[in-house]
This record gives C-alpha cells, sequence and structure tokens, in this order.
C-alpha cells in the first residue's frame, strides 16, 4: 500500500507510461520504500522531485538497419533512455535481446539512477540496447549492427554527456565495434565515451569481473553482518554470463561452493563446484550453450532441461541472468531449503511477491541496485583512468570495487536503520540513493 500523494503520482506513472510493466514494477519498489522519506522531507514534494524523477530527461528510438550475411537487410530498433544526469553524465549499459523495448530499458534506466548514486561516484542515469538477437550471429553481422547502432547514437553521446557499457549481450567484442564506429565517425579517441573497453584500448582491469565480484562481496558482508560466512556454503548462480561466471569466481575465492549455472534453455547441476575454466571455455571462447557443460565435465554434473535452478538446495542464492527470473514459488522453495542470503547479481530478478517471502522469512536480501553495483563503479574507475590517461593494477582496482561494495552494504544497513527498519537492505537502497539525487535535483532548481 502507498501512501495518497504517493499513490497519486504512481497513478500517474500508470497513465502515462502503459503497457510497461517491468517499468511500473521497478517505480512502485521504490516508491513503497520511500514513504518514510516523504513525512521527514516534505521540500521533495513541494518540488515535485518523484514526478520529475519518473520522467526521463531525454528518450531517444531510433531505426537500426543492417544487412545479414545473406545480404537481406534486416531493421531493429535502438533505444537511448537518458534518464537523469543531477549527479552525472548519464551513465548505464546497452542491453542486445530480443525482449527489449522501451519499458525494458526504463526500468534499467530508473533502477541504473539510485545504483549509480549509491556508487558514491559522479554518474548519473542511463540505459539503451536493440531488439536485436545476437544470438547464433556471425562476427560479420554483429560488427554490421554495432556500426549501424552507432551510426545514430554516437551524436547523443559524449564523455561529459552520456557512457554506455555492455549488458545482455553486449560484452567486450560489441563494446569494441561500438567504440571504433564512434572514433570513426567523430574523429576523436575519446576513451572516457563508452567502458567495458578491452585493455589495450582504454579498458580498466577488473571491470570485466567487477559485477559479479561485487555481488558476492555484497553477499559475504550480508553474510558476515550476520556473524556468518561463505565458508562451506553451498551456493547457486543462475545464467553463465559475464555476470554469473565472476560471480562464480569471488564465491570459490571466498570459500563457497557454487554448484550450478544456467541460461535460457536449463541448468546444470555439479555437486563438486562449477568448474570455472570449463564454463568459461564453453561460455566466453566458444559461446556455447549450458547444456554442453555438463556433457564435458561428466563426474556427476547433469542438466535440467527448463526446470527452476531454486529447485537445487543451497544456502545462499545469487541471480545473475534477468529480471523476474525467481518467483514466489522459488523463493518459498529457497526458503524451505534454508537459504540465508540472497544477492542480485542481475537486474529486478525477484519479483516482488519473491521478495516478500524473503523478507517474511527474515532472509537476507540483497537488492540488485545495491548488489550489483560493482560493474557501474568500476566502469566509473575507468572513466577516472581515461581522464588521467592513466592505467591502474588489478590489485589498486580490485580494492577500490571492495572498498566500494562495502560502503555501499554499510551505508544500506545505516539507512535502514535510521528510518526504524533494521536489516532491510532494500530501504536503504533506495532511501539512501533516493536523497543524493533529490538533494541535487532541489540545488538546481526547476529543469
Ligand atoms: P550476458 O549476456 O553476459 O549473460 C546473460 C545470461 O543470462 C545468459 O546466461 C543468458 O542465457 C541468461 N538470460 C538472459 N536473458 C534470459 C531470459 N530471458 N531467460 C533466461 N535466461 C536469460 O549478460 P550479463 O551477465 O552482463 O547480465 C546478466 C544480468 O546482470 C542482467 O540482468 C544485467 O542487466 C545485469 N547486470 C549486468 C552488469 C554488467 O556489468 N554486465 C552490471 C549490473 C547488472 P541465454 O544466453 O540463453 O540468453
Ligand atoms: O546494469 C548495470 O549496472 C550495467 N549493465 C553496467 C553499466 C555500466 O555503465 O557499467
Amino acid at each position: 500500500m502507498l501512501d495518497s500523494t504517493l499513490q497519486a503520482t504512481y497513478d500517474q506513472v500508470l497513465h502515462r507510461n502503459p503497457g510497461e510493466p517491468e517499468f511500473h514494477q521497478a517505480v512502485r519498489e521504490v516508491f513503497e520504500s520511500l514513504e518514510v522519506v516523504q513525512s521527514r522531507h516534505p521540500e521533495y514534494q513541494d518540488h515535485s522531485i518523484l514526478m520529475r524523477l519518473c520522467e526521463p530527461e531525454r528518450q531517444i528510438i531510433f531505426r537500426v538497419p543492417w544487412v545479414d550475411d545473406d545480404g537481406v537487410v534486416q531493421v531493429n530498433r535502438g533505444f537511448r533512455v537518458e534518464y537523469n544526469s543531477a549527479l552525472g553524465p548519464y551513465k548505464g549499459g546497452l542491453r542486445f535481446h530480443p525482449s527489449v523495448n522501451l519499458g525494458i530499458v526504463k526500468f534499467l534506466g530508473f533502477e541504473q539512477i539510485f545504483k549509480n548514486s549509491l556508487t558514491g561516484l559522479p554518474i548519473g542515469g542511463g540505459k539503451g540496447g536493440s531488439d536485436f538477437d545476437p544470438h547464433g550471429r556471425s562476427d560479420g553481422e554483429i560488427m554490421r549492427f554495432c556500426q549501424s547502432f552507432m551510426t545514430e547514437l554516437h551524436r547523443h553521446m559524449g564523455e561529459y554527456t552520456d557512457v554506455p557499457a555492455g549488458d545482455i549481450g553486449v560484452g567486450a567484442r560489441e563494446i569494441g565495434y561500438l567504440f571504433g564506429q564512434y572514433k570513426r565517425l567523430t574523429n576523436r579517441y575519446e576513451a572516457g565515451v563508452l567502458t567495458g573497453k578491452g585493455l589495450d584500448w582504454g579498458g580498466s582491469l577488473v571491470r570485466k569481473e567487477a559485477t559479479g565480484y561485487g555481488a558476492a562481496i555484497f553477499a559475504d558482508e550480508m553474510l558476515k553482518a550476520n556473524g556468518s560466512s561463505f565458508d562451506g556454503r553451498r551456493v547457486a548462480v543462475s545464467g553463465s554470463g559475464n555476470v554469473a561466471i565472476y560471480a562464480i569466481e569471488k564465491v570459490r575465492q571466498l570459500g563457497g561452493i557454487p554448484v550450478t549455472a544456467s541460461d535460457s534453455t536449463g541448468y546444470v547441476v555439479d555437486e563438486n563446484g562449477v568448474d570455472l575454466a570449463l564454463l568459461q571455455q564453453i561460455k566466453e571462447v566458444e559461446r556455447g550453450r549450458i547444456v554442453e557443460y555438463a556433457e564435458r565435465r561428466g563426474n556427476g554434473a547433469r542438466f535440467v532441461a527448463n526446470g527452476s535452478v531454486w529447485d537445487v538446495p543451497v544456502d545462499i542464492a545469487l541471480p545473475c541472468a534477468t529480471q523476474n527470473e525467481l518467483n514466489v514459488e522459488d523463493a518459498r522453495t529457497l526458503v524451505k531449503n534454508g537459504v540465508l542470503a540472497v544477492s542480485e547479481g542481475a537486474n529486478m530478478p525477484c519479483t516482488p511477491e519473491a521478495v516478500a517471502v524473503f523478507r517474511e522469512a527474515d532472509v537476507r536480501y540483497g537488492p540488485g541496485k545495491a548488489a550489483n553495483a560493482g560493474g557501474v563503479a568500476t566502469s566509473a574507475l575507468e572513466m577516472q583512468q581515461n581522464a588521467s590517461r592513466d592505467a591502474w593494477s588489478f590489485e589498486h582496482t580490485e580494492e577500490r570495487l571492495t572498498q566500494i561494495m562495502k560502503g555501499i552494504h554499510t551505508t544500506c544497513l545505516e539507512t535502514a536503520d535510521e528510518f526504524g527498519r533494521p536489516g532491510d537492505y532494500a530501504l536503504g537502497a533506495n532511501v539512501a540513493g533516493f536523497r543524493k539525487v533529490a538533494d541535487a535535483m532541489i540545488a538546481f532548481g526547476v529543469i
């Protein structure tokens, strides 16, 4: 339930943005946390901060025509939602997946505002992408698509304006093609205009690992705050992409046993602990499917087609695939199996009903905007290195990432305490992320 002023604003959001359920879900989740803030800070209401915050500063939608390997002209739709620049240039990833539409990009951009605020670094919120499906496409097709996408997007970007990066379906290969086309069109070697770059051309060590590492570090902090640890604990990780792979690596380093990985076809269970080198070979090098992991691993690893990875009994869950991948049934199963903590590597992977189950059962729940902020935080560190024409060591960069994640964890807990909801990381993340953005918006006047 929302109070009447929040409900009125939410109704306006629904009215203005029909047919965008994921966006509505993301807005509602933040609004539910903000009730406590409204009563203490009437100035936010006086300045219509929430209504302004929900309305993106700019939304760009464009045609992306390209020629496939058979010579057929294909047409996709491109998006960039420049959501909020109160704290810095718009910053957030690009997602290439057939499910991408304006509502998905807006939900991701909205989340990004608060996430980026929580990092403590000077970055605003934005998100983009396309309904292009990279699965099964040749390198040449990926390159031509990226070049066409950038041919339009480049005029909206800039290291002081809007700095995209990767997300689902966009990794180092795509960032390379996008950066190459940006450089060609602008005749500028403007390294800080994109992050997630290759290490030889302006990328940062630890960026590739940062989101997954950060989600595991955040889980570790939640466990430690409750007198527990990863040591010897079974961990379920969903997904087998960039975030999942490096979450698995960090879980191992922290003493946990990652026993699962998945993709959109099903999941694997490996009771001996996931073999990281094999997973990387199949997913990062060969761009194969997760079933191949079970086929090649032997040793008791098994593939389960279609089922839910959350059926596997574990102590800790790290959803690292996509939105709404963990529903209320999954949450009940995890609770029944004694799960201690859930840390969201993906954006909004748990449905609101699932989150309610965790809350009810007193499971530590780290929301994505806090738990997966390590990726964008390290992107901001990449921007720092680009601005100073420097390159930091792995150790130094990882130490910065670790401190940022610990700082976000502390901020969430302290803010939750301040508002009388101890242990409520979601409330802490929403309120702490929101306050900085709201205060900056008030300082700037009505713009
Ligand atoms: P990748 O493209 O590297 O991997 C995505 C993984 O999730 C794949 O295993 C993919 O399987 C699976 N997946 C994607 N969509 C679906 C779906 N609809 N149903 C089932 N499985 C699906 O992406 P990332 O690892 O980069 O991103 C994963 C999540 O983390 C996303 O929610 C993203 O927004 C979030 N995130 C990413 C950050 C980053 O730095 N990359 C930073 C912060 C959050 P398949 O190949 O079969 O589609
Ligand atoms: O959701 C996210 O935070 C990302 N995909 C990373 C964004 C970035 O700019 O590094």
